[in-house]
């Protein structure tokens, strides 16, 4: 039994791989998180308390973390400011979180002697081409695009620098785009799931010829717990299951699901500096720690989400106009 502080724990990703470590370990988790926006504490709500305590509190905030830190056997910081968009409208507390941020955890962890795992994203790899048969693996070039992924690219840095130079116990992992429950309806599917539960149209941006590698949130998480029991310290593990899709097809998808004309979608304005392609080669967390996904059928995975979004209303709705009416500043 391992005491984690999970940093973000309250957002997308962090509050499935808690309830995925309170479900498949007998750890104990402590969540850290600003409870920005991004957040839902809904999603903790069921959680035992005696397995599950939640702190309110800033990632680059020295003291808090400090003081978390010290009664921690492993930290797993996925806090993060993350969403593309915004990054395009004020970079500002994505370098605040996400670099600064990631600073803070890494002195508190090289201060107390304690494991870190470092959550982070394809992105920092930049784009590939449509047609390139080439795919990102642990040892590519850095070349961001965006705000968002730039800021992520440096936290990455910093982990680096501070495992080989300030002795700090850290592993790291990339893992490509994420879809399931308790995902921010800014995102891509879920804003098209909610888009057409609520009578509004698809979005799809300029031509939609841009491909996504989507993984199930779960597999994330067994990953990463994978990663923490196996993993060598120092090392990058890319996370994905080789499940390339265009996003006309993803859009088509859920039209389909949902009892709509697979062509009833609109274009919007593209996003500014957009990356083609992303794509996985995850061959090293499958051979070297034996990792393997639960979740291979997208469409099946893809209609489960769709259920959840229909059958979590309550959590969404309120948040949907705030959301469309940023989107559509911006002609998207
Ligand atoms: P999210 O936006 O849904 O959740 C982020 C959480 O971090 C929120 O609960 C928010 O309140 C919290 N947070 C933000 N700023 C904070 C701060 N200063 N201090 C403490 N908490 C703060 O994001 P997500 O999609 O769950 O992503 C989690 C992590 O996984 C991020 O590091 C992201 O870069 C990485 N990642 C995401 C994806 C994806 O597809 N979503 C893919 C690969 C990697
Ligand atoms: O309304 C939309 N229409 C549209 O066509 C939105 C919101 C997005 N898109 C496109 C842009 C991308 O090509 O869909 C694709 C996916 O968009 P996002 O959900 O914004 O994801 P992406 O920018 O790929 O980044 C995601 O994966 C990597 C996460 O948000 C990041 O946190 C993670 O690091």
């Amino acid at each position: 039994m391992r005491n984690l502080l999970v940093t973000g724990g309250a957002g997308f990703i962090g509050s499935n791989f808690v309830r995925h470590v309170v479900d498949h370990t007998d750890d104990a988790v402590v969540v850290l998180d600003k409870m920005t926006y991004a957040a839902s504490p809904e999603a903790l709500a069921d959680l035992p308390e005696d397995r599950v305590r939640t702190v309110v509190g800033d990632v680059a905030d020295a003291e808090v973390v400090d003081e978390l830190v010290a009664g921690t056997d492993v930290v797993v910081h996925f806090a993060a400011e993350s969403h593309n968009d915004n990054s395009l409208r004020d970079p500002w507390p994505f370098v605040q979180t996400n670099i600064v941020g990631t600073a803070v955890v890494l002195e508190a962890v090289r201060r107390h002697d304690v494991r870190l795992h470092h959550v982070s994203t394809d992105e920092v790899y930049g784009d590939l081409e449509l047609d390139e048969r080439r795919r990102f693996e642990e040892g590519s070039p850095y070349r961001p695009s965006s705000p968002y992924s730039a800021s992520k690219a440096a936290a990455d840095h910093l982990v680096r620098a501070w495992v080989r130079s300030m002795g700090v116990r850290a592993t790291l992992s990339n893992c490509s785009n994420n879809y399931g429950p308790w995902q921010h309806i800014e995102k891509f599917i879920p804003r098209q799931i909610t888009n057409l539960l609520s009578g509004r149209r698809v979005k799809l941006y300029g031509a939609g010829l841009n491909v996504r590698d989507w993984i199930h949130v779960d597999d994330h998480s067994s990953a990463v717990l994978a990663i923490l029991d196996r993993g060598e310290i120092g090392e990058t593990y890319l996370i994905g299951v080789e499940n390339e899709r265009a996003n006309t097809e993803v859009v088509r998808a859920i039209l389909r699901s949902l009892g709509h004309d697979e062509d009833d979608f609109d274009r919007v304005s593209d996003r500014v500096g957009h990356d083609l392609r992303y794509a996985i080669d995850p061959s090293k967390l499958r051979t070297e720690l034996g990792w393997e996904p639960r979740f291979a059928d997208f469409d099946a995975g893809l209609r489960d989400t769709i259920t959840w979004y229909a059958d979590h209303r309550a959590w969404w709705a309120p948040d949907k106009q705030r959301v469309e009416s940023a989107y559509a500043e911006t002609g998207q």
